[in-house]
Formats: structure tokens, sequence, C-alpha cells
């Protein structure tokens, strides 16, 4: 049997209803057992691309036995679920979910590359993944990153409660 491992996606949406789509992604991926905790929605500025709307982003964190490119496989599935359409590279999405970080685990081949190439250079995920694993976040990583970020507050499936 193969070791559950902590894995990291990122999640983002920047067309139609932004809650809406990262609610049913982070649904979707939890309905396999193995999502830990979700992070606080952020509010972001776009990273690359063209001029597009401000993205909603967070961050999942699960305890899995999936390779990286096992959980390849449930982003992409979570973003034809939302209808996303691959057209404009960089350009405005209804969903868009990231394999980030899978235990040690480094990939490079043609269809993916772990740990994310870009993803310490992004506040939109790094300011989330603190949220979730500070220690992940090497010092001053979330100060030089890029993009302007803005906590505006959970999903609500995922709300963490005191008495829990
Ligand atoms: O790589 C994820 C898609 N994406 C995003 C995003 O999710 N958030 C922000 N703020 N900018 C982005 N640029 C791209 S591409």
């Amino acid at each position: 049997m193969t070791t559950a491992r902590r894995a990291f996606v990122g999640l983002g949406s920047n067309l139609g209803d932004r809650t809406a789509q990262l609610e049913r992604a982070a649904a979707l991926l939890a309905a396999a057992g193995d999502v830990v905790g979700v992070s606080p929605v952020y509010e972001t500025e776009p990273v690359g691309g063209p001029a597009q709307d401000r993205y909603l982003n967070v961050v999942v964190e699960l305890r899995t036995t999936d390779s990286a490119h096992q959980l390849l496989e449930r982003c992409r599935a979570v973003e034809a679920d939302a209808g996303r359409e691959r057209t404009v590279r960089f350009g405005p999405r209804t969903l868009d979910a990231d394999v980030l970080l899978v235990g040690e685990e480094a990939v490079s081949d043609e269809e993916l590359v772990v740990p994310h190439p870009r993803m310490f250079e992004r506040r939109f995920v790094l300011a989330p993944l603190a949220d979730l694993a500070p220690e992940l976040v090497p010092d001053g990583a979330l100060e030089s990153a890029v993009g302007a970020v803005r906590r505006v507050g959970t999903l609500s499936a995922f709300t963490t409660h005191p008495d829990r």
C-alpha cells in the first residue's frame, strides 16, 4: 500500500459565479475523502495574461495516496465540471485547478511539473498556502511574490467552527 502524503491543490476562478465554482470544485475534490483542509478565500489581482477581472483563490490540502498524475486527473475533472474551456493562455477561466505539491514528489514531464514551477512567485498561491502550511513558504517569499491579495472569507462548506 502507498503511504498517504500531504498534497496541495490551488483553485482559482475569475469568470461567472466565482464563489459557487470554488465551492463546487472543493466539494468534488473532497468527495474522495482525502481533503483535510481548505484555506480562506482570497480575492487576488490577476497575474500574467491579458487584462482580466480579479480572481478568487483558495488552496486545498489533502492527505492522499494519489500520485501527482492522479491528482492532475482529479484537477482536470473539476475543471471540466466547471465547463472550463482552454482558449486564451493565462486568460479568464471559470475554474483553474493546479497541482502544487505532493509530498516530496518531483515530477517534470510534458503533462505536469511538481512542485508547480511558478508557485513561489505568486502571492495568490503563497498567501493561502501559508494559512495551511506556513513552514512550506520560504522566509521572505510571500513579501517578494507578485500580485496583491485580500482575504475575503471562507468557503461555507469548509468553515472551521471552534467547537468542532
Ligand atoms: O494559474 C492559475 C490561474 N491564474 C491565476 C489565478 O488563479 N489567480 C490570479 N490572481 N492570477 C492568475 N493568473 C493565472 S494564469
